[in-house]
């Protein structure tokens, strides 16, 4: 099955009680048994409902995966990868990744005495030398969020698997339309799915996707244990957003290539970071590992001016202020000041995300009509 076919079709059967199309929400935390233990598969939801399950089947098609976990949350996904790991263990992440992410890393698992070594992996090779026997897992945001570097997976993949280290990939903002990790030889992939597998902006939602059989239980057990899951509606909701994900970012990465040339070409603008230019750091490991580059573009005014970039943020009219990214409409953020406020100024200021660094989250309006927001509100 083709990846167009997959979005609709993947892992999808019609319901077996009443042969209904669309997998039903099963709004149910409990199921009847028989017998103590004599029931139909179902025995309660946070191990197991028949929505979720849809919906993780419907995941693992996609990323080319066996396993699927859906979870209440971006971070409760990241949150049960964490959980693999024990106390003294490492890891290394890319630097540039979601203030969320960072926050969960430094002030929640460094306290349960996981270190982490954040570094620019934009060239692999500088990795091995923060590799110990104590590292257990490499994670990695490609494009990273929100400086859009390019990391090689196949490359970081092979030192993973040469020091028998986990390799995990978040893929939230290529999606699986434009980027297949599990391929490219990750152990484990990740999704934000509050953004473009829902496609909406109506949920928030995490996804996790392996291939290794005994990876997949052991975070089975992780989520069965912690509990992080995701109700039923919102599994819906998720499904029915998958089903649109090819035409969705066909739109998305259509007009994010002219969104990013019109900003190249604006006078006021400093620096637009996009991996489908020729001269971006890592074009050609985008193109080697990407099919499309994407919608999300980020630039920088000239004079890295705060209040400049708080004012541009608020002219924009088409484009909503807003966190997240990945809906069908277009959103804009304030980096420094939204998603990556929880980086100390110092650390986002190594990465580039500075005070006049803004975000955009190109959606599939008319893109004249973009074009137009964008030029009315940049001063
Ligand atoms: O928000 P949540 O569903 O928990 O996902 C966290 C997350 C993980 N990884 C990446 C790359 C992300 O972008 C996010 C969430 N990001 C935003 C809310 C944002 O505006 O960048």
């Amino acid at each position: 099955m083709k990846f167009n076919t997959k979005t609709i079709h993947g892992g999808q059967q019609h319901d077996p009680a009443y042969g209904s199309v669309v997998p039903p929400i099963y709004q149910t935390s409990t199921y009847a048994q028989s017998t103590p233990g004599g029931h139909k598969g179902y025995e309660y939801s946070r191990t197991h409902n028949p929505t979720r399950n849809a919906l993780e089947s419907a995941l693992a098609s996609i990323e080319n995966g066996n396993y699927g976990l859906a979870f209440g949350s971006g971070l409760s996904a990241i949150d049960a990868v964490l959980k693999l790991l024990k106390p003294g263990d490492e890891v290394v992440s890319t630097n540039d990744l979601y203030g969320g992410t960072y926050r969960l890393f430094t002030k929640i698992y460094e306290d349960f005495g996981i270190k982490f070594h954040f570094i620019g992996m934009e060239n692999s090779n500088k990795i091995e030398a923060y590799i110990t026997p104590d590292t257990k897992l490499i994670w990695v945001e490609t494009p990273t969020n929100p400086m859009m570097n390019i990391i090689d997976i196949v490359a970081i993949s092979k030192i993973a698997k040469k020091h028998n280290v986990l390799l995990a990939v978040d893929n939230t903002f290529a999606t699986p339309y434009l980027q297949r990790p599990l391929d490219l030889g990750a152990d484990i992939v990740m999704h934000s799915a509050t953004k473009y597998l829902g496609g909406h902006s109506d949920v928030v939602m995490g996804a996790l996707i392996v291939e290794n059989k005994d990876l997949a239980e052991r975070l089975y057990f992780i989520q069965n244990a912690s509990g992080a899951i995701c109700g039923p509606q919102d599994s819906f909701l998720v499904l029915r957003g998958i089903k649109t994900l090819h035409i969705r970012m066909q739109r998305h990465c259509e007009n994010g290539r002219v969104v990013a040339e019109y900003l190249s070409n604006h006078p006021k603008i400093e620096n637009v970071y996009w991996p489908g230019f020729k001269n971006h750091p890592n074009h050609h490991i985008a193109v080697s590992q990407m099919d499309d580059f994407g919608g999300m573009v980020s630039f920088t005014t000239k004079g890295n001016n705060y209040d400049k970039a708080i004012k541009i943020v608020e002219n924009l009219k088409i484009f909503t202020l807003a966190e997240s990214l990945g809906g069908v409409e277009s959103l804009a953020g304030h980096p420094a000041s939204m998603t990556h406020a929880s980086i100390p100024k110092e650390e986002r200021e190594k990465t580039g995300v500075v005070d006049s660094l803004i975000r955009l989250s190109v959606g599939i309006e008319d893109i004249d009509d973009l074009i137009a927001d964008l030029k009315q509100a940049i001063i």
